[in-house]
């Protein structure tokens, strides 16, 4: 079986995480005698992109386009360090947040020229694209309203900055309809558990 790569996108809340860890179980299950599901994150999922998650989401100002490069930076570790070996294991890597996420903050939250995403995008991951990537999809005060403690700093941005986060990621749905599928996750758990099911079974990976 062929490696493949399942991003978890969203905004603030939106469930990835514990969706993620349903995700990972139930594809254990399915496939788990074939090949590794392994689940990792951006920022955050290397030695390095640890680091330079303490600095985007708890260190002080950073400059937008210091920000960018920073996701960057963290990414082209991640890409090259864990996500390409484990796909040329024959792994699948579920991953909580990839480019689309620099596409929807940096870009339609921060105001970033998309150009220069693309491009940066591209030099992180060397061309490498998701095989699918779930949106999901909640409104902006609901994700919020979820968050446990003091909020970090691209959380604290104000609910504006987190609607054209929002916008961003529909625009992207909208425009890679092949790749993103919108998933409705204001409902319970296992409502939005069971449509990420349907998502991944849809695409006849196996
Ligand atoms: N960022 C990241 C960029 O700006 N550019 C980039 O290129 C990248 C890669 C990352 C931050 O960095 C930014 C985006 C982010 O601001 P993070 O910690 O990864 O920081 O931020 P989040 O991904 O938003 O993490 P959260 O933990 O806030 O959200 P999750 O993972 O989507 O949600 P989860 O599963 O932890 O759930 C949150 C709470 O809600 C409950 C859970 O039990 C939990 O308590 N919950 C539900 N409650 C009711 N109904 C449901 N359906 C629920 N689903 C979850």
């Amino acid at each position: 079986m062929s490696g493949r790569l399942i991003v978890f996108e969203g905004g603030e809340g939106a469930g990835k995480t514990t969706q993620i860890e349903r995700s990972q179980a139930w594809l254990i299950q399915k496939i788990g005698n074939k090949c590794a599901v392994i689940a990792t994150r951006e920022p955050g999922g290397t030695d390095l992109g640890k680091q330079l998650r303490t600095l985007l989401l708890h260190g002080d100002s950073i400059v937008e386009r210091a920000e960018l490069l920073l996701f960057a930076a963290d990414r082209a570790q991640h890409i090259d360090t864990v996500i390409r070996p484990a796909l040329a294991a024959g792994s699948w890597v579920l991953c909580d947040r990839f480019t689309d996420s620099t596409w929807a903050y940096q870009g339609a939250g921060r105001g970033l020229d998309r150009e220069l995403i693309a491009q940066l995008n591209a030099i992180a991951t060397g061309g490498l694209t998701s095989d699918l990537t779930l949106w999901l999809d909640v409104p902006v005060e609901v994700g919020l309203s979820r968050r446990q403690g003091k909020g970090d700093r691209i959380e604290a941005a104000d609910l504006a900055f987190h609607e054209r986060v929002r916008g961003g990621f529909a625009e992207l749905a909208v425009a890679e309809p092949e790749r993103i599928v919108r998933i409705e996750a204001n409902g319970s758990l296992d409502q939005v558990e069971q449509q990420i099911q349907e998502a991944i079974a849809a695409k006849g990976f196996w």
